[in-house]
């Protein structure tokens, strides 16, 4: 099966990332025909700052290799390498319908928390689209904010084979019912545009920082409350182990949950888990020339599989004359 899956190189990966996409993509690495890249054609949605893009860019790269990802088990490379995808999200953009787009929540959800409106926002899942139809991707790994744009990557396939015939696979969401939203500080989605997030490989007194600000109730500690409602326990689930949570949990329901203390204990957990990962990250960044011949490496593959896809593609819509 082939599994494909990117992420925005658009200011430090989170926690929300790592366990919406980044654990998966890893964990099929084994089993699969996997592809993974970082979408900075994307992320120029947001980031209008040289530097930062190019930055981020190599620090996402380092943060999927740092975790685990091997670049030798997959095809691993930046969007921008392979400029087929502009040519294809253009033709696709020719059959999507503007209603399709319209209903799109993200672009509005991000325009009303300050992102800049600019036709790119607005056409992103259309680039997303051709993401993912260039390299016929059977399944997409993504959290729930993504559902809707796999939607239109699969209107736009099923549009273009019944106007041109047969072309692309109809890929499929993949979305892990346990971690489909992870929360922020703030209990909305974790974002990097929202300025809720715990980045993945922060330490000391800034992961200290962050953590000690997640918002809770002011219910007293002596009080139940409810832990299903709480973001506090939402992201201690995704580091405690199962008895551990049972006994964070009956604190909850019979009181005797005190938010200060859970906060000092995921903040141990949060900093024990990504441990290793922090010291390998220290080391790829150290190498970022390595990093570039690791992109480019991974370009040269992905861009054999996507000649295929446009060379049928122009066929199919008369560009070959
Ligand atoms: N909070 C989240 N919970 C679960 N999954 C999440 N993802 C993002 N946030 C959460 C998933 O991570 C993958 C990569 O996301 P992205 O960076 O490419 O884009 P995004 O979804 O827009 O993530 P952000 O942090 O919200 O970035 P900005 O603010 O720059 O747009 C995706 O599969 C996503 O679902």
């Amino acid at each position: 099966m082939k599994i494909l899956s990117g992420i925005q190189p658009s200011g430090q990966l989170h926690i929300g990332n790592y366990f919406g996409m980044m654990k998966t993509m890893i964990a099929n690495m084994e089993n699969s025909d996997l592809y993974v890249f970082v979408v900075d054609l994307h992320a120029l949605t947001s980031v209008h700052d040289r530097q930062k893009l190019a930055t981020g860019t190599l620090e996402a790269a380092a943060d999927f290799l740092a975790l685990g990802l091997d670049p030798e088990k997959c095809t691993f490379w930046a969007q921008s390498d392979v400029p087929e995808v502009c040519e294809l999200a253009w033709i696709l953009s020719t059959l999507t319908p503007m209603g399709l787009m319209e209903r799109c929540h993200s672009y509005k959800d991000k325009v009303a928390k300050g992102v800049d409106a600019s036709h790119g926002l607005f056409s992103y899942p259309v680039l997303m689209a051709a993401d993912i139809l260039l390299y016929q991707a059977d399944q997409v790994p993504v959290g729930k904010d993504q559902k809707q744009h796999l939607e239109v990557a699969r209107d736009i396939a099923q549009k273009f084979n019944n106007v041109f015939g047969e072309t692309f696979v109809v890929p499929e969401p993949f979305i892990s019912e346990t971690t489909a939203t992870v929360p922020g500080l703030d209990g909305q989605k974790m974002s990097k545009s929202y300025g809720n997030t715990i980045p993945i490989f922060l330490e000391g007194k800034q992961l200290k920082k962050k953590v000690m600000a997640i918002t809770t109730d002011a219910i007293p500690v002596e009080d139940p409350k409810d832990p299903d409602k709480c973001n506090l326990y939402a992201m201690l689930k995704l580091f405690a182990t199962s008895e551990r949570l049972q006994e964070v949990r009956d604190l909850y329901v019979n009181g005797g949950a005190a938010y200060g203390y859970i906060k000092l204990e995921l903040l141990d957990l949060i900093s024990d888990y990504y441990a290793d990962a922090r010291q390998k990250k220290a080391e790829f960044l150290a190498d970022p020339e390595m990093l570039r011949v690791i992109l480019r490496k991974g370009a040269e593959r992905a861009r054999e599989k996507a000649v295929v896809t446009l060379d049928l593609v122009r066929d199919r819509v008369g560009l070959k004359y």
